[in-house]
C-alpha cells in the first residue's frame, strides 16, 4: 500500500500564469476588441489585477501530459500524429443539492442554499487512443472533459470561454491522471499516471455504430485524504461549485470525485457524459481552505457532438476485431489541423 509511507502526492499542478490572478472574471466590460491591452495588467491601485479576456478557450488540459510524448512532432508543432484524438462539444449541465453536515461547521451554517440546484454549461469532451506508453494502463481510449457556466449557444462556445477567470472551469476531468510523488523517506519524486477511472467498454444495445463505457472514479489508494482539496489554485482535474453559491465561503471544492459513477455512449459523431455522486466537500478559493464541510450529492450530463474544426482524428466504432473503438485520420485534415493551441 501506497499509504505505509509518509508521501505527499501533488496531482498534476500547473502554475498560476502570473497576471491572470483576478478570480472574477466579470468587470471586463470594456475587452471587446481583445486587440488593446497585453501591456501590464497591474496598473490599477489596490494591486487589483485587471485582465483584458481574450476569450481563448483552452484545451491541453484535457490529454495526461504523457500524450506530448506521442503527439508532439519535434520541429513539426502541427504536424498529425496517431494520438491526436478528436473533440466533442455540446451543453452540460451540472444539478446538485448541498446538505450542512450536523456537526462540524463552526459557523451556525453554511449559507448555503439547501434546495436543488442546476447550471448550465458548456463544455468539451476530447476522446485519443491509449498510447504504447505507459504500459500499465489499460483503458481502450482516454477521455477529457471540460465544462463551464454560460448562457451562451453552442455555436458561439469559443467566445464564452473566459480566459480571465482562473476558475473559469467547473469541471475538469479525465479518466486517466498524471501524478507525482514526493517520498520523505528517500526524498524523491516519482511521478506516473493511472486509469482514475477504468472504463468497461461495451457495444450498446443492437447498435454496433454505438458503445456504452462505464466507470467509477477512484484515485483512493493514490492520495491521502488531506490532499483531495490541496490542488485548488488551478483546479487542474476537479470539480467546484462557483464561490458565490454558498455565502462568504468561496468554492465548494467536490475535488476529484472519488466513488463516483461515470458513464456514457459514443457513436463516431455523439458523445454523452454523465457523472454522479456524493461526497463531503470542503471550502477554498485561492486564500486557502476553511474547515467547513458539506455534503454535496451532484448529477452532470453533457451532450456532445463530433467537432470536426478542431479534429484531426474520426472514431470508428466496432470496426475492427481488435477493438470496438478504433481511431482514424480525418480526410478533411489538412496541414495543421490540430486543436488544442489555437
Ligand atoms: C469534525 O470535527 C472533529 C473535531 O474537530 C474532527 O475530528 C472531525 O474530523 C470532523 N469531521 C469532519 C467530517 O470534518
Ligand atoms: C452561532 O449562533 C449562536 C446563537 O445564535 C451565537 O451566539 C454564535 O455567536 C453564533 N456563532 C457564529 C460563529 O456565528
Ligand atoms: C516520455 O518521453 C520521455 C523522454 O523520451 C521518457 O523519458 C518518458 O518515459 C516518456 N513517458 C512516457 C509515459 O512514455
Ligand atoms: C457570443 O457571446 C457574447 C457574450 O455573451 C455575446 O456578446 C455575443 O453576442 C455572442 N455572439 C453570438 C453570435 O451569439
Ligand atoms: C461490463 O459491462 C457489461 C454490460 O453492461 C456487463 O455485462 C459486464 O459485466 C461488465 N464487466 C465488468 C468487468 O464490469
Ligand atoms: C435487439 O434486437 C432484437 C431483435 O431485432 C430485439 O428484439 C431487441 O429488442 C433489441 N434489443 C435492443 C436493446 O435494442
Ligand atoms: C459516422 O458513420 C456514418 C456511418 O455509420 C457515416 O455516414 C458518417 O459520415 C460518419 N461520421 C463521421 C463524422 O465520421
Ligand atoms: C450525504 O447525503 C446523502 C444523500 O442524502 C446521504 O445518503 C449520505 O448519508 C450523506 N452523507 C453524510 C456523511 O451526511
Ligand atoms: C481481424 O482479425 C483478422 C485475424 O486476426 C485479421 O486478419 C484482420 O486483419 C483483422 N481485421 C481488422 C479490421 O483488424
Ligand atoms: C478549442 C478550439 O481549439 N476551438 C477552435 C475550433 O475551431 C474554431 C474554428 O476554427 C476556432 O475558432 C476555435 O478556437
Amino acid at each position: 500500500m501506497l499509504l505505509c509511507q509518509p508521501v505527499v502526492l501533488i496531482f498534476a499542478f500547473l502554475s498560476i500564469p502570473a497576471g491572470v490572478l483576478s478570480r472574477r472574471g466579470n468587470g471586463d466590460s470594456s475587452s471587446d476588441s481583445g486587440t488593446s491591452s497585453d501591456s501590464d495588467d497591474s496598473s490599477s491601485s489596490g494591486g487589483t489585477y485587471v485582465c483584458s479576456d481574450d476569450h481563448k478557450l483552452t484545451t491541453t488540459g484535457l490529454q495526461p501530459s504523457y500524450y506530448l510524448n506521442y503527439t508532439t512532432v519535434a520541429g513539426d508543432p502541427g504536424a498529425y500524429t496517431d494520438w491526436n484524438g478528436l473533440y466533442f462539444q455540446g451543453e452540460a449541465s451540472f444539478d446538485y443539492v448541498i446538505r450542512d453536515l450536523p456537526t462540524n461547521n463552526t459557523y451556525n451554517g453554511t449559507n448555503c442554499p439547501k434546495d436543488h440546484r442546476s447550471i448550465r454549461m458548456l463544455g468539451i469532451a476530447w476522446v485519443g487512443p491509449r498510447t504504447p506508453t505507459p504500459s500499465d494502463l489499460h483503458n481502450p481510449f482516454t477521455l477529457g472533459f471540460q465544462a463551464w457556466q454560460s448562457d451562451n449557444s453552442i455555436a458561439n462556445i469559443t467566445y464564452s470561454y473566459s480566459s480571465c477567470d482562473t476558475d473559469v472551469d467547473l469541471l475538469h476531468l479525465k479518466t486517466t491522471v498524471d501524478w507525482r510523488e514526493y517520498d520523505h523517506e528517500t526524498n524523491r519524486d516519482a511521478k506516473g499516471s493511472i486509469d482514475a477511472v477504468v472504463l468497461n467498454v461495451t457495444q450498446a444495445g443492437n447498435d454496433s455504430h454505438e458503445v456504452q463505457f462505464k466507470g467509477v472514479y477512484d484515485i483512493s489508494g493514490m492520495r491521502s485524504t488531506q490532499t483531495i482539496f490541496a490542488s485548488d489554485g488551478m483546479h487542474e482535474d476537479q470539480i467546484h461549485i462557483p464561490a458565490d453559491t454558498c455565502r462568504m465561503m468561496g468554492d465548494v471544492l467536490i475535488g476529484w470525485p472519488s466513488g463516483a459513477l461515470i458513464k456514457g455512449t459514443m457513436t463516431n459523431n455523439t458523445l454523452t457524459l454523465s457523472i454522479s455522486g456524493t461526497t463531503i466537500a470542503g471550502f477554498g478559493d485561492l486564500n486557502g481552505p476553511h474547515d467547513e464541510q458539506v455534503n454535496v450529492t451532484f448529477s452532470i450530463t453533457f451532450m456532445g457532438t463530433y467537432d470536426s474544426a478542431n479534429s484531426s482524428q474520426i472514431l470508428h466504432i466496432g470496426a475492427s476485431n481488435q477493438s470496438l473503438v478504433s481511431f482514424e485520420k480525418a480526410t478533411s485534415v489538412v496541414a495543421t489541423g490540430m486543436a488544442y493551441y489555437i
